[in-house]
This record gives C-alpha cells, structure tokens and sequence, in this order.
C-alpha cells in the first residue's frame, strides 16, 4: 500500500495523491456543511416562497439506521449509506427536491450489557459511539441533511414514541369498518346500548374494573396474562420473532421458555388481512414479500365443533375439513383449558394400556405430561421426525359427521398458540397424525382415495397420503355425501353442511401472534402507563410525556440460570421506589391521586416503527409531523397507492421483525387520521454484504489477516501455513478493515468508488484492500486529464471535441444516466472509466464542454474531487445542484457495422446494420437481400448459420 505514497507519485506538486484528497474532502465537507448544501426544504414555509422549487417532484431515500456500536464501523458497514447517497445526489441532479438523512437507533441491548461488564451507564457509552460513528460517517462525504439527524434516545424523540403508544392504547379496532378508531368511540357504543357488553349487563352497571378488563379486550394496546417467550438467561421475556426457528433468543442464544407472565402486547393480529394485501402494491424483493407472507401465515379452513358428553364441545381448526369423515381421534395442546372439564376420574373401562402411559388415573397422566411437554420449545414439539408422544385424557369426543365416538389425546405436537389449540385427526392423510396413530394404535380410515397403488387400507401403508388432487371415499352420511368429489369441492359442500347444522363453519387464520411489546430492561422508552390503587392501567396525559428515564444507581437487568424456567423476571425500574410511586393528578376529573408506574419498557424495535416520519418535520413540539408535510413527502401518488418513503436500503435480515412492525404502525397512525400513507416504505432495496476472508491457523482460531502473506497461492502468518475461507467481516474474525484506514491511505473518494464497483449492489462480495488501488488510480487520471501536474493550472481548452470523442461522451452520459437512475453503480463507474480512459488516450487538453461533463458525470460517486474540479473550472454555484448531463441521441445511436453473407461459403452480399441486431433479425435481413435472393434462384434453404452481427452463412438444400 505505501507504493501510493512512493517518490516517484510524489514528486509532481500537483498530483492526486492521498494528503491532496485529504485536504480537498476536508475543505468541501466543511464548506457543504457550512453552506447547508443538502438541506431538503420543506412544503410549508421553505417551499411556499418557492414556486420552482415546488414545481419539482420529491424524493425520499432513506437508510435502515445504525445501532451506535461501541465497535465502530468497518468497511461493510457503509455500503448501503454510500449507495443511497449516490442515488440521491444523481436524482438531485436530475430535479428532484431530496431528502435524505440518517439518525441512530439508538436504545437497546448492547449498550446495557457493555454497561453491566464495565459499569458504564448506557447513555454515556451510547453517546460516545454515536461521537465517533458520525465523525467516520462524515468522513464518507455522504450528503445528508444534518438538521434532520437525530437519535432515539433523545427524550424529544421518545415523546413522541410514548404518545403513539398512548394513541395505539386508546384505540380499538372495529372489524366492520376495517380500520382502527378510538376507544372513545367504543365506549360511547357501550354506553348508548348499541354494543351489548358480554353479560348484557348496563354499562353504568359494571365497576370501573371490569370496564377497564373488557375495554382491554379490544384495545391495540393491551395487558394481558398469557404464555410468553421468556429467557432467564437474558433476564427478559421476548417477541416470538425474537425468537429462533431452534426456540432460541436470537440474541444471547440462550433457552426460552414459556411462562405466564402479565405483559404487554400489540394486538398486530387485527391487521394481519391489511399487512398481507397491502404487500401487492409494495415494490419490495419477493423474496421479502414472500418471507412476511409466511410470517402472517393465512390459512383457509374451519373451525369444527365436536361434542363432548361431560362438557361442551370441543372446537378445532382445520384445513381439511373435507376429511372430516376421516377422522377417528383428538388432540388437544397440553395446556388446553377444556382438559380440565373433559377427564373423568378413573380410566374407562378396557382403555389400551398404551394410552394410559402406565398412569393410574387420567389426572396423573396429564399432570406427569403436561409437566414434559412445558420443558420443550414450540419448535421442538413441532419436529416432524421425532416420535410422537401423549397420552389419553379418559375422554371421548362425538365425531360432527359420523357420529362415531373418538378417543382425546392430549399431545405436544399440539401448539396452544395456534388455531383453537385443538385438532381433529386424520391419520389416514396427515403424516404426523399418521405416526401418531402407529405408535398409539389408533384406528385409522382412508377418506381420499389415494392416486398411487398403495389400495384404500391405511393399515398396509407406510404414510399418510395427503394429496389434494383426488376423489373422496367413504364420506357419507344420511345426509350427505361427498363421495366422488374432489377436495375443493368436498371442503366447500362440507363446510355448507357444518354451518346449516350448527356444529362449524369456514374461517381463516392466521399464523401470525399480537407483538409481545414489554422488555424487563432499562435502556428502552418508558411505558406511559401508571396503575392506580385497584390496578387499573391510567395513560398519562399528553402533557406528562415525555416520562423519562429515571437516573438510576442500578441499570441492569436481572439475569438467572439460562436453564431456570421457574426464575422470574424483575424489571430494573422497579428498583427506583421514588420513581415508581407517585402521586399525580391526571386531569380526568379523579383529582390527585397515588399511582404506581409501569415499570417494563419498550422492545428496542419501537423507536424504529416510526422514525422514517420524524425525519421529515424533526423538531416539530406540538404534532407527531405536520400533516401536510407527510402528505409532500410520504403521502399517496400515482404507481404507490399507500405512500411511503421512495426507496429504503438495508439488510435482509430485517424482513419480518422492523419492517412488519413499521408497517403495523403506519397502518394504526393512518387510520386514526394522523397520516396520509398506510405504509412505511414503498420501495425497498436489500444491499448485498461486504464479506471478508478469514485466516485460521491448525487451531482453527481466527489470525489478524492484515499480517498474513500469500506465497505460491498459500497463506501464512508468522511463518505457519494458515487456512482461508470467505466470511462475515468483523472484530472477532480478526479481518475488519475500516473505512478510516483506506480514506487517510486514498481518500473517501476512493472508497466510495471501489464499494460501488466492488459489484452489483444487491449481491455480496469480498473485500479486497489491494484491489482499491485500482479506483485511486481513476482518480489520478481524472484529475490528470483536467489538471496539469506541474503548475496546478487546468489544461482545458474552449474547442470543440471531435466527432469520436462527442460519441464517446455521449454513451457514457446517456448509459451512467440510466445506470445510476437504476442503482447499478458498478457498470456506471465501468463506463466512466471507458470514457476517461478515452480521453487519456486520444491525448492533448480537453474541451471544457467535455471536462465539465465527464466531471458531472462522476459527481454523485466521487463527489469531492469533481466539487473540486468543478471549481477549479470557474464554477461558483457548487456541483451539488448542477444538472445531470443529458446526452444527445444522435451521438448515442450506434454507428453501423458491415455483415458479410455468404453462401456455400462465397460473399454475396454486404448489409449495413446495427450492431445491436439480434440473430433472428439479422437472418430474416439477409434473406430477404435482393442480391441473396437472386444467388440461392430459388433453391431451399437447408441451414441459416448466424453469428451476429458479422456474418450471416447459408446452405442451400
Ligand atoms: C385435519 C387435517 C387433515 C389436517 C389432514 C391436515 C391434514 P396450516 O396449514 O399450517 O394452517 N393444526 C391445527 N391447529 C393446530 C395446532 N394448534 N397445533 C398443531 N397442528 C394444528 O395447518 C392447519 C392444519 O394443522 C390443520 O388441519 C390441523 O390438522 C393442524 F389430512 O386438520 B388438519
């Protein structure tokens, strides 16, 4: 790398060299700075006295925020950022009114347990990382508008998080409007009669207790006792998509349990229609529209209700009610509150010994089980290849159409989250029910005759046939019959047949479960919830918000044994007796009053459900944004029917989690009036990973890669031969680069240029540090191609450029134009360096129309450097808001080239054509030439051969 610096590169006083990009990008980032240059100005106010500036269209772009790591940033880290502010600074240039910024996301996990480890309280750590991230950030050159920045920490900021907290409380959603609306509303209904309370009871006649739990049964916002994900060994309980597919936390790794805990949760189910539907008209990846379907999970089937003689009837949820006559047992999840009601005391006379799990009584055996089946995760209950357990509950059940009694298991692979937590079992054609039925001896009846030759006996068979493209069999009752149909049919006549009798009907539902919304943590936003003597949750009044964070002595979480299901959590606010206790009036007429807080806080994903909104109206006191300024910036418009930010760039890793919640949010916000789009972001883009080689020695543990040399195609470091294979970049892998080391060896410049040749954006690539060299070395030409070496002076001239020259200058405008307009930064950086190198070759000074453009041209990638020339030309204005070149067709359209035809291998003739032409079009041309024509006289054609554009060889028959 010092080779850059070397004598020889030096020695010219006016070189680029890395001290001269040094104090060329300090010296505009200060002035881009000081002048305001990307402050996007806003509708009211700014754009008001601005008719052509209002006239332009506007363009939102937007970054996933960073987390303010104590780790700094490494080289990957920037991609995204660098590639949205090329994007912006190309569609700035192409008259577009621009926002674009970047806050921090700032509460969460890892500053509490960098406190816990260190003893230093997390905003003091997260503050100095933010320090350092944007003094790196700035270092890029990225052209944000800097009023807008902020961090989520900031209690101006989590005000506003509380308050739309408090509008999420306060509202419920009304499934016939299909929208949510505030609680008032649904109060005024209880109270006028036109809603009947669930005993029929006057409102006025309930306590202010039971108003509040049955309000609380509607509320988006809501408290509840239910199972939760909780984990010990981080001290808090978590959301189910904190959760890994093997029923971990995703952070930590540790074990979760579930426990009944009182929390609080987002009622996100009520949408689950809308956060599907709405995806269609999203410009998203599939691939993430894809995963959110699956997350939400919409399944079509019915709830089935099977009579039980000692008590009500048992409801499930099916897919397949068309195999209903199918099904011969039941099962319920563990935890299912009928199994209570449904066991008799003793065993039934001649229950199979296999059933009973060699318990004496149906109480034990359920105890003994239900005890088995809580140490597991859902995950691993679910594991389609382990062996299925369970035990009888004494229990039979009347199957709806057949009438036939059916044996009720209780059995793990059961899930009490999902459906009614109950199922009816089809052996014959579900494979888990089918081993289900093989290890417990259960009957089993073939209702779809199966397609292959495997006969219509289930008893000979080795699994479960569960086609759906086939004819029902041994379906009838004295009623119906559905015998010969096939399952579409089968499903929608049985499903007829259940809703005329009482006993079921079609219903839909969905995977999907309410956002768990409490954390037993201190670095997160302050629930603005106090509970009054009898319990009652109060929301504080707007004018109490923001409640912030206490100081406290003690910030960290309670931790336990990872393995210890029974351990409670303990939140660290409700250490702070002073802070908890309170007595305050809160303006609903009670007068002063003693109250105790909530003392839970917010997921670290709440600050970033609405951030997208505070970046367009940042310091606004009074309103969550001024409506008409979302309505300029977010608001609905052709080709984006709900709005949202124009393109939003981030990982893929966030597909469900902070964008399903951010949608969630929108969705509540926009219904109650407050904003105009009913979705975050319109467009979203997943950038690919930078990726790093990793070195190991015979250990296998992780060496510094900068020190390791290659020799003859082998690595090695400290003289032993170490191992290398390609992996994520980071710290503990040894292998990060910042961006600080390659801007002070070649400049930002240089770096933004080699993330964005690296590859197309959206695909992953390894990092190089040697390769970068090769994008300094474009610089140095640029410049020198506008500068001269020796004197500094630039060496354009004011004539015109010749015929060759204007074509390549065109193409070059008229392809970087749509390259950059399509985010492919790597082809336009390859045609700007075709065209430099163009000019370096055709030798003697350039025309100034020329310079000027080739410097436009490379703007929004390396925008310090063409600042710099663009003053240096004897511009005023910056080069920020200059136009983009615009290329003149006719030097974009390709010359012609000549193609030869020829038959039995002599040229008969020569077509001028495009050199775009396709081979079908080039073969129709030649055999349509007059001159072909006359030289094949009518003989067949045996074979065309064609390769174009060149040559084009005909065999006659
Ligand atoms: C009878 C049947 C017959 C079923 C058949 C399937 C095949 P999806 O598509 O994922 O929605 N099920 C319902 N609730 C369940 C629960 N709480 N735990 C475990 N399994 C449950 O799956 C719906 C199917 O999964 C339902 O349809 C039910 O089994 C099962 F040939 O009912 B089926």
């Amino acid at each position: 790398m010092s080779e850059t610096n070397s004598a020889a590169e030096t020695a010219a006083p006016h070189r680029y060299t890395a001290a001269m990009a040094a104090d060329i990008e300090a010296r505009w980032q200060d002035f881009w700075d000081a002048e305001g240059t990307y402050e996007a100005p806003n509708p009211t106010g700014d754009l008001a006295g601005d008719p052509e500036l209002a006239a332009k269209p506007k363009k939102f772009i937007m970054d996933m925020f960073p987390y303010p790591s104590g780790a700094g940033l490494h080289v990957g880290h920037p991609l995204g950022y660098i590639a949205t502010d090329v994007y912006a600074r190309h569609q700035r240039m192409s008259g577009h009114n621009v926002l674009h910024t970047l806050g921090f996301d700032a509460f969460g996990l890892p500053a509490e347990q960098y406190a816990v480890q260190t003893g230093t309280h997390p905003r003091v750590s997260t503050e100095a990382n933010m320090v350092n991230m944007k003094a790196q950030l700035r270092r890029l050159g990225l052209g944000h508008d800097n009023r807008r920045s902020f961090a989520t920490i900031e209690a101006e900021y989590y005000k506003w998080t509380q308050w739309i907290f408090l509008q999420i409380f306060n509202s419920w959603y009304d499934t016939e409007a299909g929208r949510a609306r505030p609680i008032a509303e649904l109060v005024e209904q209880f109270e006028s009669g036109t809603r009947a309370t669930p005993d029929g009871r006057d409102w006025s006649a309930l306590s202010a207790t039971e108003r509040a739990d049955l309000l609380s049964e509607y509320r988006l916002a809501y408290a509840s006792d239910a199972p939760v994900n909780w984990s010990p060994g981080l001290g808090t309980v978590l959301a189910n998509e904190e959760v890994t597919a093997d029923g971990r936390s995703e952070r930590g790794n540790f074990p979760v349990f579930k426990a009944k805990l009182r929390q609080w949760n987002m009622r996100i189910t009520s949408y689950a229609d809308r956060l599907l539907s709405d995806l269609d008209g999203l410009d998203w990846p599939e691939a993430i529209k894809l995963q959110q379907r699956n997350w939400i999970g919409r399944s079509e089937g019915a709830r089935v209700e099977f009579p039980v003689d000692t008590a009500g009837g048992i409801i499930v949820f099916t897919t397949r009610q068309d195999t209903l006559f199918g099904a011969t047992y039941m099962v319920l999840a563990p935890e299912h509150d009928m199994v209570e009601r449904i066991i008799p005391a003793a065993w039934p006379e001649g229950t199979h010994p296999v059933w009973t799990g060699g318990h004496a009584s149906p109480a034990e055996a359920v105890t003994a089980y239900r005890k088995q089946a809580a140490a597991k995760s859902d995950v691993e209950r679910q594991a389609e290849a382990k062996d299925k357990t369970g035990v009888f509950t004494g229990a039979y059940a009347t199957n709806p159409v057949s009438g036939e009694k059916v044996p009720v298991f209780i059995a793990d692979y059961v899930l009490m989250g999902y459906g009614t937590g109950a199922i009816m079992a089809v052996p014959a054609h579900d494979a888990r029910d089918f081993a289900f039925a093989r290890a417990f001896e259960l009957p089993m009846r073939c209702v779809v005759q199966p397609s292959d030759d495997r006969g219509t006996d289930p008893s000979t068979w080795d699994d479960a046939f569960g086609s759906y493209d086939a004819k029902l069999v041994n379906s009838a009752n004295d009623e119906i019959s559905l015998d010969g149909l096939g399952v579409v049919e089968a499903k929608a006549r049985i499903t007829d047949w259940l809703k005329e009798h009482g006993v079921g009907e079609g219903t839909v539902n969905f995977r999907l479960r309410d956002w768990l919304f409490s954390r037993q943590r201190y670095w997160g936003e302050p629930f603005p919830i106090v509970y009054d003597e009898d319990g009652i949750a109060h929301p504080l009044p707007e004018s109490m918000l923001p409640l912030e964070l206490p100081e406290v002595e003690d910030y960290s979480p309670r931790t336990f044994d990872p393995e210890d299901a029974t351990a409670q959590p303990e939140t660290p606010l409700s250490r702070n007796a002073d802070w908890v206790n309170v007595t305050l009036d809160l303006g609903d007429g009670a007068g002063p009053r003693k109250y105790r807080r909530e003392t839970n806080t917010m997921p670290n994903w709440a600050g970033s459900c609405w951030y997208e909104l505070r970046y367009l109206d940042p310091n606004n006191d009074r309103q969550l944004v001024d409506p008409a300024i979302e309505q300029y910036w977010m608001g609905p418009r052709e080709g984006q029917p709900t709005g949202g930010v124009d393109l939003y760039v981030g990982g893929a890793e966030h597909a469900v989690l902070h964008l399903l919640y951010a949608r969630f949010w929108s969705k509540v916000l926009h219904d109650l009036g407050h904003i105009s789009s009913a979705e975050p972001f319109h467009k979203l883009y997943n950038q690919g990973m930078i990726q790093a080689f990793v070195y190991r020695d015979s250990r296998g543990i992780a060496v510094p890669a900068a020190e390791v040399e290659e020799r003859d195609g082998a690595f090695y470091y400290e003289g032993e031969k170490v191992s290398r294979v390609l992996g994520k970049m980071g710290k503990s892998l040894k292998n990060a680069v910042t961006p600080d080391e390659i801007c002070a060896e070649y400049g930002a410049d240089t770096l933004r240029l080699y993330e964005m040749a690296m590859g197309p954006l959206d695909v992953s690539r390894p990092w190089d540090t040697r390769a970068v060299v090769g994008q300094y070395r474009l610089l140095q030409r640029l410049w020198r191609n506008v500068v001269d070496e020796e004197t500094g002076e630039i060496t354009v001239v004011d004539t015109e450029p010749g015929e060759d020259t204007l074509r390549a200058l065109h193409k070059a405008i008229d392809g970087v134009g749509q390259d950059m307009a399509g985010m492919r930064f790597n082809t336009a950086i390859a045609k700007v360096t075709e065209l430099n190198n163009h000019l370096t070759k055709a030798g003697g000074p350039l025309s100034r129309s020329v310079a000027e453009r080739l410097v436009l041209l490379i703007a929004p990638l390396a925008p310090h450097i063409a600042e710099e020339l663009w003053r240096r030309l004897g511009h005023t204005e910056s080069v920020v808001h200059q136009d983009f070149p615009v290329a003149d067709p006719a030097y974009v359209v390709d010359e012609t080239v000549t193609c030869v035809v020829q038959i039995k291998g002599k040229v008969r003739a020569r077509l001028e054509i495009s050199p775009a032409i396709t081979d079908e079009e080039l073969e129709a041309l030649a055999l349509a030439d007059a001159a072909v024509v006359a030289a094949l006289g009518g003989a067949g054609i045996r074979k065309v051969i064609v390769r174009a554009p060149k040559l084009v060889n005909i065999v006659p028959a």
